[in-house]
């Protein structure tokens, strides 16, 4: 469904993607920039990472295969399509990257990848992904608290939400020259979410170095929110005092709230919330509120009406 120009995000589950995007022209369009033609794919640069388990993993899940981890994916930069970034996602330069630490903080700063990856020990945690759409995975991610870096940016006591901000890069991302949503890719938290020990900065999957189409060298994940919460290749961490404006919540505001807990009880007006289908299963199974992590996170959301903050 097409309002305006910009379709929602799970037109790509409910309708052929043509009727939402005219695939032929995005082809020629990654085409004409090169990507597709010379990069190679997305598997070319992953290095080996060490890893040390962490209590905080999920038990006893299986674990989503790798193949379909690094080749079924939401990158909208670089197209619409679940294949698309793993076809174009190689363009996208990841060294030399830094990301800047700006706004209500004592010490905003500029760090390179290679700071962050010696802020804090890299760990395993294995994690239920589910996407607003209804499908998950689980995820054997590689990153570090998001609080170790906050902690070294020293945050104000006006810094009440983060925002994350992803590349927008038009030499390399070809989903740039279409307005499904404005560029950059923001995300935000609130302070407590961003503090809390289960929401993670990724640098790898599997042990490897996180390949470009699942948002190389750095991005966010947040295990009890809708996926889409997991803002890929972050180049800005800002720390605001208002809640900011987030990419689908902008494009969307009916469909898409800033929270975005994973609730089965909250369905998305096109479709329900209270299934999902695992990739790799057939048959649906029930989603859990919290994506499973209630017992964690609940206490965040004492008293608030989570039908009215989704
Ligand atoms: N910059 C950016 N980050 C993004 C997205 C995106 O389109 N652009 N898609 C989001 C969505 S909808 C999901 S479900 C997850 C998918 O992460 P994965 O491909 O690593 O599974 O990334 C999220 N982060
Ligand atoms: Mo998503």
């Amino acid at each position: 469904m097409l309002i305006g120009k910009k379709p929602n995000i799970a037109s790509s589950e409910i309708t052929p993607k043509s009727l939402w995007l005219d695939r032929r022209r995005f082809i020629a369009g990654a085409a004409a920039l090169g990507a597709g033609l010379v990069i190679p794919r997305g598997g070319a640069n992953a290095a080996r990472l060490k890893a040390m388990k962490s209590p905080l993993s999920t038990q006893g899940e299986e674990l989503t295969p790798f193949k379909d981890v690094t080749g079924y994916n939401n990158f909208y930069e670089f197209g619409p399509d679940k294949g698309d970034p793993a076809a174009y996602a190689g363009a996208m330069k990841t060294r030399p990257w830094t990301v800047e630490i700006s706004g209500e903080v004592m010490k905003p700063m500029t760090l390179g990848i290679e700071d962050i990856l010696k802020l804090a020990t890299i760990e395993e945690r294995i994690y239920r992904h589910r996407c607003v759409e209804a499908w998950s995975m689980v995820v054997p991610w590689n990153g570090f608290p998001l609080s170790a870096l906050i902690k070294r940016a020293e945050p104000t006591s006006k810094a009440k939400f983060v925002e994350f901000t992803s590349l927008a890069d038009r030499e390399t991302m070809p989903g740039l020259a279409y307005s499904y949503l404005d560029w950059p890719y923001r995300e935000g938290l609130r302070m407590d979410e961003a503090m809390h020990p289960l929401t993670i900065l990724a640098v790898g999957l599997y042990d490897k170095t996180l390949l470009n189409q699942n948002g190389a060298p750095l991005r966010l994940v947040v295990p009890w929110k809708y996926g889409f919460k997991g803002a890929k290749s972050i180049v800005r961490i800002r720390f605001v005092s208002e809640q900011p404006a987030t990419a689908w919540n902008t494009a969307n505001p009916r469909e898409y709230g800033f929270y975005s807990n994973v609730n089965p009880e909250v369905d998305h007006p096109r479709w329900t919330q209270a299934k999902e289908r695992r990739i790799g299963d057939f048959f649906r199974r029930p989603t859990l509120m919290f994506n499973g992590y209630g017992d964690e996170v609940a206490s965040l959301y004492k008293g608030m009406d989570l039908k009215v903050f989704f």
